[in-house]
């Protein structure tokens, strides 16, 4: 998508440099701010010299309005230092970074929803916020350029997008895991008024930095791709996460590869690390994540750990935080490279010297995957075998999941999510579509509890559901690389097209049901014409990746006794293979509980269904399927008569296969003491004639 559109001279000129070298970021803001020891006074200068609420002291953003020369100074510091890129001060220049300072709303009790929305909707705020991004821009831009102009080598401006101080996948609150004191919605419209007001100020890239919240961060990158829709300059994009326990982990707990499989649909420029812990910590991280993206890396660690007892307040100097950077480039893992908190004009200077003659990272070459998250990555491969999706966190699919739902009690619903988990289950399908439910609130509120639960939220999720604007809402809640499940072509192309767009703005791959205007795919032929204009829509015009995409050609009933039925096994199992021969790139996967509907009640014959009918779908190409994790029988232990007379209904191999199966399954069900009593009732529909069994 990015890449087709016109870029700017910039762009092409650090892309240039890129290549050449290893490119130097400056160093910190707020430490050197606060080396400078400035007084409320300062803070206020005359613009706020009788502000009447909290005090002013600290709110670094507030000095490009009334200091600017102090932000100026701090720039052309480190511009003479060496560096190529600087960072504008606008790290909380938002207006839920600044509520704090500047927000005279109404007092609460705990910060919530809506008072975040009175937040990102205050007029104040939102002014403020938007001069502060913009004067940054200025400031930056003014200093980048005159030397620039002074030395002949050009130097870019980044502008600055920060975590905001609150988050969207973590419950402030200990005792109720679903609460979110922030959502997606208004960290976009936060983060959308600032990428503005920077991008109008000048900034040649946009920097989503110090992520320790990949939902906050998705929010930001959905922002910035609003923005440049609505016609600003499209600049590229720098994404930085922060890594804050040693086991390598974000603070909302995702690993590096899962923080990248999520951000990786905003095609960014560069995709690296920064802040938190120092650079002796931050090596092992750096290392994995070179080897694992095919971007540029930018890398800015703070001068180690916050130490009040060093005279810096961080142990480390420019002379032992230059020689550790300098053996990362020796590695090849530098593109970019500078300083977080703790860094000095002096830091960078002795960076820059000591990388200058390292080669830059060669970029690796990434064969494009399926690749998923939730707290860890799941990238499918070819190495990867067929894979299991949770079917049972469906109220469709699951009367003791639909019945926990619908009174409330979705703790012990997540039980069932576990259960998948721990059955096998590499997702988790969740559908909350039932005419007795808010599906908006019911899928929220069930992602928020999994996402507290670390045993499902390493698994990715496929957001089950008819209804677009549930489908939504699942996406706001996930910071991983999830899955829609689905979107058709029922409605036309201009809605297929605009959901398709919308999902790759969320960052989620999609279910695309072989369904068009005309209805239901139900034949071979049908299907793989769905299948076909589908992808070519989605590929050509919506430049939707194709490693994204997974059909589905319908897994449809068969056994029901209706003769125009009895194909359909083999129809989705012949798709599924021209699929695969014809549409390089794409995935197959199916409801496969769906097939032996007919045979509700025999667990055993349905249970053998699905494992031969999965056997065979393999084979054609299938990648994967919501099925009851755990419930799998294996095929090679199936009874063999029993197989023989599954066989023959998928298969499609005799006229008389599914009266064969049903007094096959009849039988089995007296031999074992018939455990289904109260189906009884629902066997004796077998014998009524095809219209009322139809019924
Ligand atoms: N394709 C896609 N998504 C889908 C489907 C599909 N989502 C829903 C469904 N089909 C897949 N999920 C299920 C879940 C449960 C069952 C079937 C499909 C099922 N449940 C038992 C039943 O209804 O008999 C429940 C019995 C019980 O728990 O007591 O069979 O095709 N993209």
């Amino acid at each position: 998508m990015n890449a087709s559109l016109p870029t700017s001279t910039s762009t092409n000129a650090l892309e240039k440099l890129l290549r050449e070298r290893i490119v130097l970021l400056d160093g910190a803001m707020g430490t050197m701010v606060q080396q400078l020891r400035l007084n409320e006074a300062d803070f206020r200068g005359r613009r706020y010299a009788d502000w009447q609420g909290k005090p002013l002291k600290g709110n670094n953003e507030l000095l490009q309005l009334t200091r600017p020369e102090v932000i100026e100074s701090i720039h052309r510091q480190y511009l003479e230092a060496g560096a190529d890129i600087i960072e504008t001060s606008t790290f909380s220049a938002t207006t839920i970074g600044q509520h704090d300072f500047l927000f005279a709303g109404h007092v609460v009790n705990r910060k919530d929803q809506a008072f975040f929305e009175e937040v990102v909707t205050d007029g104040f705020l939102r002014e403020t916020a938007k001069e502060m991004n913009w004067a940054a821009a200025r400031l930056a831009r003014k200093a980048a350029d005159e030397i620039s102009n002074f030395t002949g080598r050009q130097r870019f401006v980044a502008g600055a997008l920060g975590p905001m101080p609150v988050t969207a996948s973590i419950s402030p609150e200990v005792n109720d895991p679903g609460f979110r004191s922030v959502n997606f919605d208004q960290l976009r419209r936060a983060y959308r008024e600032q990428a503005e007001a920077l991008l109008e100020g000048g900034v040649d890239l946009l920097l989503v930095e110090t992520i320790f919240d990949t939902l906050n961060a998705k929010a930001a990158l959905f922002a910035i791709e609003e923005v440049f829709e609505a016609g600003a300059q499209r600049v590229p994009i720098m994404i930085s996460g922060t890594i804050t326990d040693r086991s390598g982990r974000t603070l909302t707990g995702q690993t590096v590869e899962a923080f990248w499989n999520s951000v990786a649909h905003a095609r960014p420029l560069t995709l690296g690390l920064n802040c938190a812990l120092g650079p002796k910590e931050m090596r092992p991280f750096v290392e994995e994540l070179v080897g694992l993206v095919p971007t540029f890396t930018c890398f800015y660690p703070n001068a180690g750990l916050p130490d009040p007892l060093s005279p810096t307040g961080f142990p480390e100097t420019p002379d032992s935080l230059a020689p550790q950077l300098a053996d990362w480039a020796k590695q090849g893992w530098l593109n970019i490279v500078g300083g977080c908190c703790g860094t000095t004009p002096a830091h960078i200077k002795a960076i820059a010297e000591a990388v200058r003659d390292c080669t830059p990272r060669q970029l690796p070459t990434v064969p494009p995957t399926l690749r998923l998250s939730g707290m860890e990555a799941f990238s499918i491969t070819a190495q990867t075998n067929f894979v299991n999706i949770g079917e049972r966190t469906n109220v469709a699919g699951s009367p003791k999941f639909k019945k926990l739902i619908l009174d409330g009690q979705f703790e012990p619903a997540l039980a069932i999510a576990k259960q998948q988990v721990e059955a096998g289950a590499q997702a988790i399908d969740v559908c909350m579509d039932e005419a007795l439910l808010d599906g908006v609130a019911a899928m929220t509120r069930f992602l928020h509890l999994t996402t507290s639960e670390p045993d499902i939220a390493r698994v990715p999720v496929m957001v089950d559901s008819s209804k677009w604007e549930v489908i939504e809402a699942g996406l706001r809640c996930l910071q991983g690389k999830g899955i829609v499940n689905s979107i058709s072509l029922k409605e036309g192309e201009e809605k297929f097209l605009g959901q398709a767009k919308l999902i790759r703005r969320y960052g989620a791959a999609v279910v695309v049901m072989a369904f068009d205007e005309r209805g239901q795919a139900d034949t071979f032929e049908r299907k793989i014409e769905v299948c076909k204009r589908s992808y070519d829509l989605l590929t050509q015009r919506a430049a939707f990746p194709p490693e994204d995409i997974i059909f589905d050609p319908n897994v449809l009933t068969v056994g029901t006794g209706i003769e125009e039925h009895a194909n359909y096994a083999v129809d989705f199992i012949r798709a599924t293979h021209w699929i695969k021969q014809h549409l390089p790139g794409a995935r197959v996967s199916g409801g496969i509980s769906n097939v032996s509907f007919s045979f509700r009640g025999h667990n055993a014959v349905r249970e053998a269904m699905h494992s031969a009918f999965l056997f065979h779908a393999i084979q054609a190409g299938l990648d994967m399927a919501i099925v009851n994790a755990g419930m799998l029988a294996v095929y090679e232990e199936i009874p063999k008569d029993l197989l023989e007379l599954v066989e023959d209904v998928l298969l499609n191999r005799r006229p008389d296969a599914t009266e064969r199966l049903v007094k096959f399954g009849e039988r089995l069900k007296q031999k074992v003491g018939d455990p289904d009593a109260p189906e009884r009732a629902e066997q004796a529909w077998r014998s009524l004639p095809v219209e009322e069994r139809l019924q």
